[in-house]
């Protein structure tokens, strides 16, 4: 066969390679699209101010949460460079990520200067900036996360509806997490946008279900959403008695058949388990598996994207992938995107589930993240393939390097887009 690898030491740099050049889709990120003005974050400021730094700044500060929440975004940005970068050694996953990030753009990470990195960015644009994160992240689509019921993205959406979409590296998703837990407040939303709800779902109240299931089939068209998403709490449970198994079984899978279109699931979150952290407030816990197991099993014709916080469920998680085909196992989440556990849950799932998987997505918040997120995500997955690989090697099987680029791509973008698509 043409372009057969014959030596470890090829195999290595092909797989490297290809895992570095390959250009990702970025499933779940929290980014915007230039389009949608300051919502989109950027900048020193910003990769300092992430909420990740801000729960290990606070651990090693003695300002109060008060406070440190009193400070100007510059402010802020300084306690935590001089807190985590100055008085320690800033070698966490995050803190990290800033260093890398600053790096692959050119600054003089050595130079430990925070105004010289400030001065690097002056006189850039958003929108300029982002042709440059997305040509050294080699992302090709990052998805948004995109919340209705947020009031500033909500107007946008109202008033500028498809000026939002014409960047082609921006996609959407709907995310639903308000509806599904906060009913009671965000049926409201519903109500001032012309779908006649009710104050209490109940699927025995026909008129609230079918409005319900037109808005979000509404919104799923004018976002061109890519799939509907939501986090769910460790005690989440399905079927359950419970508002959020009802709207799942009565309006999110009906809406997501209508526009073919796979639902998001992302379980095991506690929000504001500290709630003077604010974003950095939430916390993890171990979650059901069998209530995938039951959606999956319940609705063959629906396709679930599953992405699950817990280090602990991981393992059973990709045991239920091999049983439902319908089920798309993505990332290494949040608390769980750090190199050693990355490595651990990446390795289990190629040795379960061969390339049938989604390995990564950023999860950025600041459009700089990119470049670390994946850079730091990409080094571990090609250690991981290449052992893959080098098992395959040692029984005597020959690759090409047109089969490795075949399946990074798999990994990195196409099962992606196969699945949204129903392929
Ligand atoms: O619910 C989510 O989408 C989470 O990813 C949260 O946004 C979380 O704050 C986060 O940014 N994790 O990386
Ligand atoms: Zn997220």
């Amino acid at each position: 066969m043409p372009g057969v690898i014959s030596d470890k030491e090829r195999l290595w740099q092909v797989v490297s390679e290809a895992v570095d050049r390959t250009p990702v889709t970025d499933m779940h990120t929290h980014l915007y699209a230039p389009a949608f003005g300051c919502l989109g974050l950027w900048g020193v400021d910003h990769l300092l101010t992430y909420h990740y730094l801000i729960a290990e700044t606070m651990r090693q500060t003695s300002l109060s949460y008060e406070d440190f929440r009193a400070l100007d975004r510059k402010a802020m940005a300084e306690h935590v460079w001089r807190t985590l970068f100055v008085e320690h050694s800033p070698y966490s996953e995050a803190c990290r990520g800033v260093l890398t990030t600053l790096g692959r753009l050119g600054m003089d990470v050595s130079s430990r200067d925070l105004s010289t990195y400030r001065k690097w960015y002056e006189g850039l644009t958003y929108r300029r900036f982002v042709d440059l994160v997305f040509s050294v992240a080699k992302v090709k689509t990052a998805v948004m996360t995109n919340d209705p019921f947020d009031p500033e993205e909500r107007e946008l959406w109202l008033k500028k509806g498809d000026e939002l979409k014409k960047d082609p590296r921006f996609r959407s998703s709907l995310r639903i997490d308000p509806l599904l837990y906060d009913w009671k407040n965000q049926y409201r939303v519903l109500r001032e946008l012309g779908y006649d709800v009710g104050p209490e779902f109940s699927p025995g109240n026909r008129r609230t279900v079918e409005e319900t299931l037109r808005f979000l089939v509404d919104w799923g068209r004018r976002m061109d959403a890519l799939y509907l998403a939501a986090s769910f709490p460790p005690d989440f449970d399905y079927p359950s008695n419970s508002t959020a198994s009802d709207l799942l079984d009565h309006c999110v899978l009906e809406a997501c058949s209508r526009l073919n279109i796979p639902f998001a699931m992302m379980i095991g979150v506690k929000r504001r388990v500290n709630p003077s952290l604010g974003l950095a407030g939430d916390m993890v816990g171990r979650a059901r598996v069998e209530a995938v197991e039951r959606i999956c099993a319940r609705h063959p014709d629906r396709r679930f994207f599953v992405t699950m916080l817990s280090r602990e469920n991981q393992h059973e998680l990709t045991v239920l992938a091999r049983k439902f085909r319908n089920l798309m196992v993505f990332g290494c989440w949040w608390f769980l995107n750090n190199p050693s556990l990355v490595e651990e849950i990446t390795e289990m799932r190629c040795e379960m589930l061969g390339t049938a998987f989604i390995p990564q997505h950023s999860d950025a918040r600041v459009l700089d993240q990119l470049i670390y997120k994946w850079d730091h995500s990409r080094r571990v997955i090609a250690r991981v393939l290449y052992r893959k690989y080098e098992t395959l090697f040692d029984t005597g099987w020959r690759l090409t390097t047109n089969e490795i680029e075949r399946d990074v791509s798999d990994l990195l973008d196409r099962n992606f887009w196969n699945f949204v698509k129903g392929m």
